[in-house]
């Protein structure tokens, strides 16, 4: 029995080192890595059962080519070297006739790791010249908020937490979907910290808080702007701070002034006295916390809510201490030599010769339906599953079924989008290649070497790029980089946060902190971004941005557009299953149960006759959706949650809730709006 170093690879902030028992070249049990400060020796419950999934009979062994129709999903077994051809050549048609733009990349979270991610797979189709997808399905719109206010993705440190008095866990399901932060948190408040939950949905994190605020979905802009409006009225602010560190105060007081709490009250769905206290409780409590994750900015006014949710800590000065400040994404800490791996600068050795147009991942239903000059002829996904999880399911399926689009589908199961492929070809796991991670929730960089050999004829995304690169005569030498090659390329950015840390390090110790902290004295010094400025913007300052945070309701609200609404009444919030991760796990009997549920205020129930257990339509004018039944204390009347992301196969009417979700982007960085979605809902014949 050996005991072998392993790396958690699902899109998680909290990127757990593992320990893979090992007996006789299988894999018998996983666990947290007892010496990781942020895994702290366990695993979530998803990931302790992933040997289930390791060696699932379902997994794909060899390549197939499909023999049914489009996403039926029949497939023969074919060798590497025919699917291979036979991509190169299908490939190299479509560039010659289209040009190579008409070449669709698509991936995202399915790895983590940055040579199996944003390796080979970008140097391909950089080469190839092939058009370059903008992966905004999860992100970017909070992303661009925070860069706007603070110009780094800098974040308070997860061990920090355990110092706060006050934790205000904004649109983060903390206790489902970044569970090692919990263990601070539990921490801190047996030393007498709150936890304040602000989410629409009474998650199993808000039902473990002390104070639960249930806001509009859509609305948090609102309530940040009524926040400050408090702190700067009643003079709760750090002014010293303000004014050695931020800019656009004056402005910023301007715009508050129009937003009282009883304006808010009516915007959010809160009380004003909740506001008032919330506010007062923020701006006096220190250290102060707050946990903001995605769940806010998958909405209409998305960036600008994170923007606004970011001038806080700024206003009160909570930067400043240790256990204060504000956490989206430590991501940027990781300052790799991103370029050097991707090497955009292939392009300019393309058939295309110059650099190729950018197509946004959130519009892949507009891209294989209505683009043109090129329209994509091609489509390469790879850690993804875009049939289920991207918005405007109906018309993605429409674009997969096009029998003149040519489909590449690398994966480790039959997925949903996997059915539509012309040529699959089985993917490696996590357990069997090489990788290096970063983490966007803490600041530890890992390494994994295989724990297991790959099963059949799987292949690690590196190893099928590179061979395709090959087979499409790219004679570049950096198709014949090793892992080890490239792991070198990426440490190798000279950033300071990087210092010391080297292939051989990772090798010895598994995993290492980055040096966030330079030039103290203890090597666990914490990381206090901001405490005395040092913001990444231009002017070196927190910009407040008042100008762009004026507030109007979500179209797609009970607020928003009066027709939608009329139709429309409800506002479903797709937001993460607990116990699965999008819809990787999709294939579990127990994840389908949670993701085919509806959950439904009593009122609301009450209104349609409908009750738990019940079968029930959710409808708009995109599509259509069955569901079961729960009627509960989950949601607020007005909203009905479904947890996603199911597998489409797996339900009787093929479609899950990105049928109803639309594809009008965030306000910022073109981000999807999954979580502002009008919708009815009725009882369904028995
Ligand atoms: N168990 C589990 N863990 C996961 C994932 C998973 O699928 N399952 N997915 C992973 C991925 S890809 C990501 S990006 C992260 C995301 O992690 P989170 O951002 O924490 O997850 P979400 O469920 O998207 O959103 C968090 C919460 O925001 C709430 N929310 C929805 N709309 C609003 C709103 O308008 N305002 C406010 N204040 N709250 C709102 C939702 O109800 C939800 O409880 O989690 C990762 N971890
Ligand atoms: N309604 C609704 N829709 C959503 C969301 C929501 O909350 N609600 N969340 C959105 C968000 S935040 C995100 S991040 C996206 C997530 O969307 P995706 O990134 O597509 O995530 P998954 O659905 O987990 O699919 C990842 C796939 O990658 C495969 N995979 C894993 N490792 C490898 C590998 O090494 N090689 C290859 N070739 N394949 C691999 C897995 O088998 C899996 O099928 O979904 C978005 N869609
Ligand atoms: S999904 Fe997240 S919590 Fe679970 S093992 Fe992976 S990194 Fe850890
Ligand atoms: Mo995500």
């Amino acid at each position: 029995m050996e005991t072998v170093h392993s790396v958690c690879a699902l899109d998680c902030p909290d990127c757990c080192s593992m320990l893979v028992q090992v007996e006789s070249g299988r894999a018998t049990r996983l666990r947290g890595d007892p010496n990781h400060p942020v895994t702290q020796g366990f695993l979530c419950g998803k990931v302790a059962q992933y040997l289930e999934r390791e060696y699932s009979p379902d997994r794909l062994l060899y390549p197939q080519k499909r023999v049914g129709a489009k996403g039926e999903g029949r497939f023969e077994r074919i060798s590497w070297d025919e699917a291979l051809d036979t991509i190169a050549a299908r490939l190299g048609k479509i560039a010659g006739e289209f040009g190579p733009e008409a070449i669709l990349p698509y991936s995202y979270g399915g790895t983590l790791g940055m040579l199996n991610g944003a390796g080979m797979d970008r140097r391909f189709f950089h080469r190839l010249g092939a058009s370059r997808l903008d992966r905004t399905i999860c992100s970017t719109a909070g992303g661009a908020g925070l860069m706007a206010a603070n110009g780094f993705r800098y974040a308070t440190e997860p061990e920090q937490f355990r110092l706060s008095k006050l934790i205000i866990a904004w649109g983060a399901n903390i206790h489902g979907a970044n569970i090692h932060l919990w263990p601070f948190i539990v921490e801190a408040r047996r030393n007498g910290a709150k936890l304040v939950v602000i989410d629409p949905i009474r998650t199993r994190t808000a039902a473990l808080a002390d104070q639960h605020v249930a806001i509009n979905p859509g609305s948090d802009l609102a309530l940040a702007l009524g926040l400050m409006h408090v702190i700067i009225g009643e003079k709760l602010y750090d002014a010293d701070y303000v004014d050695r560190y931020t800019n656009g105060f004056d402005a910023l007081r301007d715009r508050v002034a129009n937003y009282p709490p009883d304006r808010v009250a009516a915007l959010t769905g809160l009380a004003a006295q909740d506001i008032l206290q919330l506010a007062r409780d923020y701006a006096t409590t220190r250290p102060a916390a707050i946990r903001v994750n995605y769940g806010v900015q998958r909405s209409e006014r998305g960036g600008a809510a994170v923007q606004a949710i970011a001038a806080l800590p700024a206003l009160t000065g909570a930067w400043r201490e240790a256990g204060g400040g504000l956490h989206l994404s430590t991501s940027q800490a990781f300052q790799f030599n991103r370029a050097g791996l991707e090497m955009p600068e292939l392009q300019n050795r393309s058939a295309l010769g110059r650099e190729a147009r950018i197509v946004n991942m959130s519009l892949l239903g507009k891209a294989l339906t209505e683009l043109d000059g090129p329209p994509v002829k091609a489509l390469v996904v790879y850690n993804s599953n875009p049939a289920a999880i991207a918005p405007d399911q109906n018309i993605v399926l429409r674009g997969l079924c096009r029998d003149d689009l040519f489909t590449v589908v690398l994966e480790q199961l039959q997925t949903d989008t996997a059915d539509y492929a012309d040529i699959l070809l089985p993917a490696t796991t996590f357990l069997e290649h090489t990788d290096i991670y970063f983490a966007y929730g803490h600041h530890y960089l890992p390494l994994a070497r295989p724990a297991l050999p790959a099963p059949g004829e799987a292949r690690s995304n590196v190893e099928t790029f590179r061979a395709l690169a090959l087979r499409m005569g790219f004679d570049d030498a950096c198709f014949r980089d090793t892992e080890d090659d490239m792991i070198r390329t990426l440490l190798d950015s000279g950033h300071p946060f990087l210092d010391g840390i080297t292939l051989e390090r990772l090798d010895r110790e598994h995993f290492v902190r980055l040096n966030v902290a330079p030039g103290s004295s203890s090597k666990n010094a914490p990381f206090l971004p901001f405490a005395q400025g040092g913001f990444g913007t231009p002017s070196g300052k927190c910009e407040f941005g008042a100008e762009t945070l004026e507030y109007t309701p979500p179209a797609e609200s009970r607020l928003g557009d009066a027709t939608l609404r009329g139709k429309y009444p409800l506002e479903l919030v797709s937001s993460k299953n607990d116990d699965s991760m999008n819809s990787t796990f999709g294939n579990r009997t127990a994840v389908d149960q949670d993701t085919s549920i509806l959950h439904l205020h009593p009122s609301d129930a009450e209104a349609r006759a409908i009750r738990t257990g019940d079968r029930v339509r959710a409808f708009n004018d995109r599509g259509s959706l069955l569901l079961k039944a729960h009627v509960d204390g989950v949601v607020q009347p007005g909203v009905v949650r479904s947890p996603a992301t199911r597998w489409l196969k797996r339900a009787s009417d093929a479609r899950n809730a990105n049928v109803l979700t639309s594809d009008r982007l965030t306000d910022m960085g073109g981000g999807p709006t999954f979580y502002n979605c009008l919708v009815q809902v009725e009882r369904c014949g028995d």
